[in-house]
């Protein structure tokens, strides 16, 4: 395939220095092709763009700036198919995920913003013969960081309001997965849109993405990645006061009720722990069950597990491809066997050589899902971020002790409770310390909510009016008639 070049002005360019990078498909091992192995002299010329740009793009009307909107959804849903093929491609999940989450939410991202942008309004508050306005205004030009496991989705989950907003661009993808928003500037090209609103810059975090968040004309930085990142990130961004917004790590829990009607709830609950190989940073690690429905719940969730069915993500009926890289694969594997060297016991999966998948490349990142008991709830493999096909199964005897056990990691992102009582379930979730609960459903997105983490698992939220305030600064304006 054509080498991916940085975006710089509305113009495809290689970096200064000409260095390359190679990406591959985890899949198969293959190289697909070279991206720039960029540095902060290409941070430097976005960056110029991004400037040279943004008096006439945070001068255009919201209207205008919807319309954009729209025009973007629209070109992103005649090319939805080469997104997804693009997506699985780069990142060895299955093309039917590629083709329901990644590509259809790139669309659903910049159709919900431009819609809710037509619909927000802002509030006045008027007490003593005088009207407060709030008056909201770009931050300028913001720095974009995102992750290798949804690529297109959370890029455009940033994007989408930080145009909105008026404000331009300095993205960075993360080097793992630079296909797809390549194939978003092609887009921005091909439908005309401003020169230099949008620019991108490939490269590695520590080189490019350090150069963005150091930048002193980028205004605001929205990252996500990995808490350890997060943590580099924060520290570069902070002394500068910049506006942040750090959507972290997570190891969230699973907690199975004894009133869960087993049979309705289980495919919800492989789903959240095995979806895209467990590398969503929402995928329950930790699997919670009372224990007087233990052996009953063991017994059918690894029924169920086993029945998804991995293998080659192009082929239509695979559910489970491979994981984001060899690396990766490595580090899944061992906590797979941390985890038996802390007294866990695996049901099902297991390392590569231990439970092959068939009919794949050797040279492919696949492994199997995997599920381990009888595992301290504090042990590391049950409290560290594994991200990967690979959930901890535990029991507890009571709701406080489900609680406790839940909130008993450094991070607090997500969670999931399942149970007959929906009452029950809605006052469980108050007491976990997590940003996001679904009671029994899950990934279930209104895009109007709050969506972020506390503790390790970030600072923050997106989403709604959360994005906007973020993608923006607000002037309160105090009119007293004379
Ligand atoms: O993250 P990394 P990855 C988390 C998930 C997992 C991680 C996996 O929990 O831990 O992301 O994604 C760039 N300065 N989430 O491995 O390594 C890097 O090049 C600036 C949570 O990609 O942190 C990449 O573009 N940037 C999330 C990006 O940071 C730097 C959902 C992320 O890289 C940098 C998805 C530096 N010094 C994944 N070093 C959520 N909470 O929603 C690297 N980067």
């Amino acid at each position: 395939m054509e080498p991916i070049l940085n975006y710089i002005n509305g113009e495809f360019l290689p970096s200064t220095s000409g260095r390359t990078m190679e990406t591959v498909n985890p899949a198969n091992g293959q190289p697909i092709t070279t991206l720039p192995r960029s540095s902060a002299d290409d941070v430097e010329l976005a960056t110029a763009a991004a400037h040279e740009a943004t008096p006439s793009w945070s001068a255009t009307t919201m209207e205008e700036r919807i319309t954009w909107l729209h025009r973007i959804a629209d070109a992103l849903e005649e090319e939805a198919e080469t997104i997804a093929q693009l997506e699985s491609m780069d990142t060895g999940k299955p093309i039917s995920l590629a083709r329901r989450v990644d590509a259809a939410r790139s669309v659903s991202n910049f159709r919900f913003f431009a819609d809710f942008g037509k619909s927000h309004t802002e509030p006045t508050f008027a007490d003593h013969g005088a009207v407060n306005h709030v008056h909201r205004s770009p931050i300028g030009c913001v720095g974009l960081i995102t992750p290798w496991n949804l690529p297109l989705y959370l890029l455009t989950w940033k994007v989408a309001p930080a145009l909105l907003m008026g404000n331009t661009i300095v993205a960075k993808p993360s080097e793992l997965t630079p296909m797809t928003a390549n194939h978003l500037a092609k887009i921005l090209t091909s439908i005309n849109f401003p020169k230099g609103v949008f620019n991108l810059v490939h490269g590695l975090g520590p080189e490019v993405g350090q150069a963005i968040v150091e930048h002193p004309e980028i205004r605001g930085i929205s990252f996500t990645g990995g808490t350890a990142t997060g943590k580099i990130v924060a520290a570069t961004a902070a002394p500068m006061f910049k506006k942040l917004s750090l959507e972290l790590g997570g190891k969230n829990a699973t907690i199975v009720l004894d009133d869960a009607p087993l049979e309705d709830v289980m495919d919800g609950i492989v789903r959240a722990s095995f979806t895209n190989s467990g590398q969503v940073c929402l995928c329950g690690s930790r699997v919670l069950v009372d224990a007087s429905i233990y052996d009953r719940f063991k017994a059918m969730f690894v029924e169920a597990v086993n029945t998804i069915r991995v293998g080659d993500p192009t082929l239509e009926a695979t559910v489970m491809g491979s994981v984001i890289s060899k690396d990766h694969q490595t580090k899944v594997e061992s906590y797979i066997e941390l985890g038996r060297q802390e007294g866990g016991v695996v049901l099902t999966g297991g390392t590569a050589a231990e439970s092959p998948v068939d009919d794949v490349p050797s040279e492919g990142a696949f492994l199997r899902p995997t599920v381990i008991e009888g595992l301290s709830y504090t042990a590391r493999t049950a409290t560290e971020e594994i991200f990967g096909p690979v959930v901890t199964l535990h029991s507890f005897n009571s709701e406080q002790e489900a609680i406790d056990m839940a909130n008993a990691t450094q991070y607090g992102l997500a969670g999931s409770v399942w149970t007959a009582d929906t009452e029950r379930g809605h006052a469980f979730a108050q007491r976990m310390d997590t940003g996001i609960v679904w009671v029994n459903t899950w990934l279930n997105r209104d895009l109007r909510t709050p969506f972020g983490g506390v503790k390790q698992s970030g600072v923050g939220r997106e989403g709604g009016t959360w994005s906007l305030n973020f993608f923006s600064e607000l002037t309160n304006i105090c009119v007293q008639q004379p």
